[in-house]
């Protein structure tokens, strides 16, 4: 059995762990194995990353050469895009335009970081004294990135890249269920003339290599993109550790349609809002919105449309859902909308596994849409991440704010309507890290990405985005 191997300090390691057995949910066939990381193997690659941080090569190098190297991985990542999408499409089953969308991402996300290290100052604060008072960012040493299994190339690329454009090294612990885009990633450091050990990465499973990496006393920061209960588990430990977090959790994002909408425009943005990645978004509009008056004519456009959505293959260019990122997800999607019928829900459209026999071997789940159910219910409460659309009408504002604020999360929120005094207050009525007015799922590195509640502690991205990987220090200058 041959085994894809894994990177600590610039060697590949088979790893102590029983390997990982990488399976395409598009077809059930088997991808290949992958290593996996022991907490012995993860030990190894925290002293690794610690040696190679405080080597003078990497400490001493300036922000404007570390931007050269970025640059340069953004240059290998464009390179590579066609296989690194083809690659995330054969583990997590995401279309393949959507995969090349994301390379794209990765790319960009290490050109912006390259930008932040030419650009970024220290400070020099108005002194009270004879003294000159400076402020300079430094690197926490180890930062530990874990990702989840939806959008690999883009989640990884954005916290390795700030990471490591702040001075870090990082050791990266990817999905179980998409090891080896990192090991890409890894690989094209050490194309790109990255000193060896700045980017180490483990695969292995979440119990096992995770947990020993955010236990690991060297690592200093931990950055997390995942579910909440795993982000809970993380947050505890850390904070026994007094190690700061970044935490990307989920969502149960609302996704409000006022009468006064541009109703065509609207449709368009809450079926993409939901269904696109097979509702395996983090920002999904799970949950629509819609004001009572409209509520019965919009919901039948927006089961109409959902209906005439082409599931199948992700390489095929007409497919519009793909299959879902594993088989062991599809059964925790099917448990809910069991859930929902138990609970006295209607299913509108889907609910099922599609017919089609060309479709039987891979993880698909039909677009679904649930109706006739309170705000409390199981359904419009927690977090799916499938392709399953929960639909609630309001009456006016103040009962829309109650609904949309009434779950642990505050990740997203979309807000359809002509009116740009009601889109205003309703916008900062939300209890979300991110509004999207007239628009929904738009998405740049340039701002800061995060959530309110359970959705999460701290924000990555934007200008400010390198400072979540940086500690302020103060050094006072005498001049008396
Ligand atoms: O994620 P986990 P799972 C949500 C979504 C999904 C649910 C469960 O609702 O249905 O979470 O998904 C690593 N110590 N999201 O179980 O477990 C794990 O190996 C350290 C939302 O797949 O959170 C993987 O690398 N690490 C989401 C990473 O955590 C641990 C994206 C994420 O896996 C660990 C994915 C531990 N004890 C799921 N246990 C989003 N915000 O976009 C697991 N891991």
């Amino acid at each position: 059995m041959s085994i894809q191997p894994f990177l600590i300090g610039g060697e590949w390691i088979k790893g102590n762990a029983v390997p990982i057995e990488s399976i395409n949910p598009a077809t059930g066939e088997l991808n290949g194995y992958v290593g996996s990381a022991s907490a012995a193997d993860v030990d190894h690659a925290v002293t690794n990353a610690l040696q190679a941080q405080r080597q003078p090569s990497w400490c001493n190098m300036l922000p404007h050469e570390r931007a050269r190297l970025l640059y340069r991985v953004a240059e290998l990542i464009i390179e590579r895009g066609p296989q690194l999408s083809a690659q995330q499409m054969r583990e997590n089953g995401k279309l393949l335009s959507e995969c090349s969308f994301q390379a794209a991402a990765a790319a960009g996300a290490f050109r912006y970081f390259a930008g932040i290290c030419e650009t970024m100052v220290s400070e020099v604060a108005p002194s009270r004294g004879q003294y000159l008072s400076t402020v300079v960012y430094e690197p926490f040493g180890v930062v530990a990135a874990i990702t989840p299994w939806n959008s690999p190339l883009t989640l990884e690329a954005q916290k390795v890249a700030a990471a490591v454009a702040a001075g870090n090294a990082v050791v990266l612990k990817p999905s179980e269920f998409t090891p080896t885009l990192a090991l890409e990633l890894g690989r094209i450091f050490i194309d790109a003339g990255f000193p060896p050990g700045i980017l180490n990465v483990v695969t292995g499973s979440g119990p096992e290599a995770g947990l020993a990496l955010v236990q690991h006393p060297d690592v200093r920061m931990i950055s997390f993109t995942g579910g909440t209960a795993t982000g809970r588990i993380i947050a505890k430990i850390a904070g026994e550790r007094l190690v700061p977090t970044a935490l990307e959790l989920g969502g149960k994002s609302p996704h409000i349609v006022f009468a006064d909408a541009d109703l065509d425009a609207a449709l368009d943005a809450v079926v993409m809002g939901i269904f696109s990645s097979s509702g395996q978004s983090c920002i999904a509009g799970s949950r629509l919105f819609i004001e009572r008056s409209i509520y019965d004519e919009f919901l039948g456009r927006v089961v109409e449309r959902t209906r005439a959505l082409r599931v199948g293959p992700p390489d095929a260019p007409q497919s519009q859902v793909a299959s879902l990122s594993s088989f062991i997800h599809r059964e925790r999607v099917e448990r809910y909308v069991a859930s929902a019928l138990k609970e006295g829900g209607q299913i509108l459209v889907g609910g099922k596994r599609p017919d089609a026999p060309e479709l039987e071997k891979g993880a698909y789940y039909e677009p679904t849409i649930i109706a006739g159910l309170p705000s409390s219910a199981t359904v419009c409460q927690e977090e799916i991440f499938g392709p399953v659309l929960c639909v609630l009408p309001f009456d006016g504002e103040a009962d829309l704010i109650e609904q949309a604020n009434g779950t642990v999360y505050g990740l997203g929120c979309g807000i359809w309507t002509e009116s740009f005094k009601k889109a205003w207050r309703v916008g900062r009525a939300i209890e979300s890290g991110t509004v999207w007015i007239n628009t929904y799922k738009a998405l740049s590195v340039a701002t800061p990405f995060g959530g309110f509640k359970d959705s999460g502690i701290g924000r990555e991205k934007g200008f400010y985005g390198i400072r979540v990987y940086q500690e302020a220090k103060t050094i006072y200058l005498g001049l008396g």
